[in-house]
């Protein structure tokens, strides 16, 4: 069972998903314990913030007696993803000045556009709901023509490790959820040049044209926001993914049979306009 399902159950978010998937993996609560003391809670925190960890390894880890990071650094047996949130620890758990998630926007659209000239880019998330700050960076790419957003991905990411930009990474994915290589999403860590700057995290992804609006809709959240514009879709008998809006759908239950066929989505306003709503601009989606 993955935290993705269980959100996508009504009346369910990510803290309790959380909480579900920790006595799943667990056979607990670890906050409902009787004998722990401050301390404890402090240090299950200071592992949970770990990048890439769940409440299952950070209670692994308490269970074993670790009790600071040096002692996850040097005694713990760590996944690749949860070497590099230690490494970055610190610099991960501070927030991007929007200026800053501009600046790192620039490189990725630079090195693209020299690439695949009249690409498509758009930095979404919490930038486009238009925050102040930032957790991360998250870069939508696409291709009008349709094509041309094949075969961009690894030169894409090849280039900018290869200037420095990109200095870790986190995880590299075709999607093969749905539509096996339709759609690529890269999640690593970059460095701007200069003095003083900080590591930050950054996603980018590359869609075929056709799913670029329902991408779009996706990658700007927030997470709430797109679980309410499913349940409204699954409601009207539509699926709403961030690869599409199927109309046509066939249930048993709770299980669908068949998915239907996709509609037509040129633009975000035509989602919108599916599912009987008006339109909301980013920054006012953030429940
Ligand atoms: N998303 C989602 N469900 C998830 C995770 C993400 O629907 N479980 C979508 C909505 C998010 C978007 O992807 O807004 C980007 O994910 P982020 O984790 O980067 O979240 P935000 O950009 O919204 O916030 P932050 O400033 O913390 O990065
Ligand atoms: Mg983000
Ligand atoms: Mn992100």
């Amino acid at each position: 069972m993955k935290s993705q399902e269980l959100i996508s159950l009504p009346d369910i978010g990510q803290r309790l998903a959380d909480k579900i998937l920790e006595i799943i993996e667990t056979g607990g609560l670890w906050k409902l314990d009787e004998f722990q003391t401050d301390n404890d809670i402090t240090t299950m925190n200071l592992f949970g913030q770990v990048w890439g960890t769940g409440p299952a390894a950070a209670k692994k880890w308490f269970d074993q007696g670790f009790r600071t990071l040096d002692d996850l650094r040097t005694k713990a047996k760590l996944t690749h993803n949860q070497i590099i949130g230690l490494k970055y620890y610190d610099e991960f758990l501070e927030r991007i000045p929007r200026e800053e998630v501009s600046e790192i926007e620039k490189v990725v659209s630079d090195a693209v556009q020299v690439l695949r000239p009249g690409v498509i880019i758009q930095t979404c998330g919490s930038y486009r709901r238009g925050k102040a700050s930032c957790g991360d960076v998250d870069v939508l790419i696409s291709h009008p023509d349709g094509v041309s957003h094949e075969y961009l991905f690894y030169p894409l990411v090849d280039g900018l490790k290869l200037c420095g930009f990109l200095t870790d990474d986190l995880m590299y994915s075709e999607k093969v959820d749905e539509e096996p290589g339709s759609h690529m999403k890269y999640c690593g860590v970059c460095l701007l040049p200069g003095e003083g700057r900080k590591h930050r995290r950054l996603d980018i992804i590359i869609v075929p044209y056709q799913e670029y609006a329902c991408a779009l809709l996706y990658f700007t959240g927030s997470t709430l926001f797109n679980r309410s514009m499913r349940h409204l879709a699954d409601g009207m008998n539509l699926y709403l993914s961030q690869h599409r809006l199927n109309t046509g759908i066939i249930r048993n239950g709770k299980t669908k049979i068949n998915l239907g066929t996709r509609l037509p989505t040129p633009t975000e306003e035509s989602i919108f306009n599916y599912l009987n709503l008006p339109y909301r601009p980013p920054h006012e989606r953030d429940h």
